[in-house]
């Protein structure tokens, strides 16, 4: 499938911010990886802004909203949530409660760890994140909602490295397979490597990327 206009910019301005870097790093897996994509580069209101188009983007584009009530929560273990609920109402309009869960439980004031709107039985809940490798990171967020009696209808995250997950399948095959919902990404690395081979200049880089996706790929 050709990059849609908002992937191809997804991937210039990443570069561009040090989003999405080339090199060696070890990743949470232990897997060592030829590119890295840390979403905490966006941090000024302009990029930040960027990336939540692009996530409300790409959450316009599935089917998860139309095959779902008005009052989806969304849910991520950071605040990227707040940002993309604002850029889908002031694009399309769409009011959405969101929530964040804190790392540790507070004790005081409200107590509780979510922040926002509350997860209550039932409510219908869209994951954001950042990345998905092997899964464990998403998993512990699909565990946050249903201790709270909540139902995960999709997750959107902005790079799918189409990676295996912990059997032959990929992690996002084993989580549609496992919860029974829709997984979509801003892109794929699939996406960059379509990207990298039209931008030229980039043959070390691809050549490691192939590799990588040769021994971890799916
Ligand atoms: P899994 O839990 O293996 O799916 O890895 C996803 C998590 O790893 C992300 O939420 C990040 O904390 C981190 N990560 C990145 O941020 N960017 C990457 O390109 C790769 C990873 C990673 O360590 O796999």
């Amino acid at each position: 499938m050709p990059l849609k206009t908002y992937q191809e910019e997804f991937i210039t301005f990443a570069i561009k911010q040090n989003a999405l870097r080339f090199g060696s790093f070890t990743l949470k897996s232990g897997r060592v990886s030829p590119f890295f994509f840390n979403a905490g580069q966006f941090h000024t209101g302009r990029s930040l802004s960027f990336l939540s188009q692009c996530y409300a983007e790409t959450l316009e584009d599935t089917a998860i909203f139309s095959s779902s009530a008005e009052s989806n929560t969304t849910v991520a273990r950071i605040p990227l949530v707040s940002s993309t609920a604002t850029a889908l109402y002031e694009r399309y309009r769409k009011e959405i409660p969101y929530s964040f869960n804190r790392k540790e439980k507070k004790d005081h004031g409200e107590g509780g760890n979510i922040v926002g709107a509350p997860l209550t039985t039932g409510s219908r809940v869209i994951i954001i994140d950042d990345v998905i490798t092997a899964g464990t990171a998403i998993r512990e967020s699909l565990e946050i909602i249903k201790s709270h009696d909540a139902v995960a209808v999709g997750i959107i995250v902005a790079l799918d490295r189409q990676e295996r997950g912990t059997g032959e399948k990929s992690a996002i095959q084993e989580l549609e397979q496992d919860y029974g919902i829709p997984v979509k990404s801003i892109i794929n690395l699939e996406q960059i490597i379509e990207y990298l081979t039209e931008e030229g200049g980039y043959h070390e880089h691809l050549q490691k990327l192939k590799e990588y996706r040769k021994i971890y790929g799916i």
